[in-house]
């Protein structure tokens, strides 16, 4: 179970003030005695992450977060804090102290989370001593009584926590709305140098499980024997999935009315916006001499010599457009804040972080009127595959097609006809 990657289990954070019992309450929650807890106050500073499979909603991860109060109050620094926690939280459980008085930063905290439409639940903890707590401010909302200390009310925190959780079946998949029961489909994957020894790599594993839980059938082939699998196949596959690398051979061995794209398209749809990765894709095509262009990586990873962030995507963004162009490099889980100087965003493929965040991050970018782009996306921008690679998606597809008009307008008259 902790096979599960990080990114794809629910995300549920929790807040509270130091002392609160924060670290104590997800020990019991998890029952491993992981979190270090302590009467010193401040004993958690940064985010610490602990999965669990929370029956019956399946892999969830906690974020056990320090104090709100390190500051005497929700100072500026600890909401930024905060909220770059939330940004990637599907819900989260605000903790309140029974023996503190007051609840000021406690129901500050709510209105912020509600305010954010994320799911949340308050818990009132160490009811095993005489409660000070003033209830002010405190009307109607759901509370959970608990000890983290007698382990008291956590099963009952539990069943509510499961109420509030989105359903698995809300989350985001591969390729489950794609492929009806039955279908076969193909997965091309090349088997280069490039390639992991023995193992094939975590993105087709996971599309491999979905088509598994769409009760399709997956059939994996290399690029050299996919006409040779699709003449044997007895009928047509419902989708043709390929490594970008081997697009155009895949592309020319698979007929025109059988739906083909790429594994980087469909990680692109299931972690983010498509259409909004779509357009920022068409924006390279805009760049100038002098633009800024910010390379954002959600993970610290080790480079090799031929990283994709820091050597191949410039490369070929600088060989697209011929044009001289300034590359920034941000990196880990926190995106700059003053992105309006970039002419673009290129954002890594987010393997590290889930939909939620990498949602945000799209909309930070377009309300700051900054093209953004992932990987994927700009992978089969580049290659010139985008046409085929987003014709299973009718509606990023309208998109793209009418961005190409209005390309084709603003080069043939000088005016653009379309605004998005
Ligand atoms: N009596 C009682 N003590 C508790 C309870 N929950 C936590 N404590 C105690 O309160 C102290 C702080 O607990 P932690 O779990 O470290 O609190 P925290 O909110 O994680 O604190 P910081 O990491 O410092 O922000 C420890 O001494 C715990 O044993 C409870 O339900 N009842
Ligand atoms: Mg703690």
């Amino acid at each position: 179970m902790n096979k599960t990657p990080r990114s794809s289990r629910i995300h549920i954070a929790i807040f509270g003030r130091r002392n609160a019992g924060k670290s104590s309450l997800i020990n019991a929650i998890t029952g491993q005695d992981t979190s270090l807890v302590s009467p010193v106050k401040g004993t958690t500073t940064d985010p610490v992450y602990k999965s669990m499979e929370l029956l019956p909603v399946g892999p969830v991860v906690f974020i056990d977060t320090a104090g709100i109060d390190d500051e005497g109050s929700l100072g500026e620094l600890r909401k930024k804090k905060t909220m770059e926690i939330l940004n990637r939280s599907e819900a989260a459980l605000i903790v309140f102290d029974s023996t503190e008085k007051d609840t000021s930063l406690e129901i500050e905290l709510v209105k912020m989370i509600d305010q954010k439409n994320i799911p949340f639940m308050c818990i009132l903890n160490k009811c095993d001593l005489e409660k000070k707590i003033q209830w002010s401010g405190l009307n109607g909302i759901p509370l959970v009584e608990t000890s983290a200390v007698e382990k008291t009310g956590i099963k009952t925190l539990k069943e509510k926590l499961v109420k509030i959780l989105p359903k698995d079946n809300e989350k985001f998949r591969i390729v489950g709305n794609l492929v009806n029961p039955g279908d076969f489909v193909v997965l091309v994957v090349p088997i280069d140098k490039a390639a992991p020894k023995g193992r094939l790599i975590l993105p087709q594993q996971q599309t491999i499980r979905d088509i598994l839980e769409s009760d399709a059938i997956a059939v994996v082939t290399k690029e050299y024997e996919l006409k040779e699998t699709l003449e044997n196949l007895g009928r047509k596959p419902g989708l043709v999935i390929t490594d970008s690398q081997a697009f155009l051979k895949v592309s020319a061995d698979t007929p025109k009315d059988i739906p083909m794209t790429s594994f980087s398209i469909l990680f692109a749809r299931s972690k983010g916006d498509l259409s909004e990765l779509v357009k920022g894709a068409a924006s390279i095509d805009k760049l100038k001499d002098g633009d800024k262009i910010l390379i954002a990586e959600a993970c610290t990873h080790h480079r090799q010599s031929d990283d994709i962030g820091t050597v191949k995507i410039p490369r070929w963004i600088r060989q697209h457009t011929g044009k001289k162009l300034v590359f920034e490099f941000s990196s880990g889980m926190s995106f700059p804040g003053d992105i309006e100087k970039y002419s673009l965003v290129v954002h890594c493929g987010s393997c590290m972080i889930n939909r939620q965040e990498l949602l945000y991050r799209i909309q930070n970018a377009k309300s700051s009127g900054v093209p953004i782009v992932n990987y994927g996306v700009l992978i089969a921008f580049i290659h010139g595959i985008l046409d085929r690679a987003l014709k299973p998606f009718p509606y990023t597809s309208i998109v793209w097609d009418e961005i190409k008009r209005e390309e084709y307008d603003y080069a043939n008259h000088g005016k653009s006809t379309k605004h998005y």
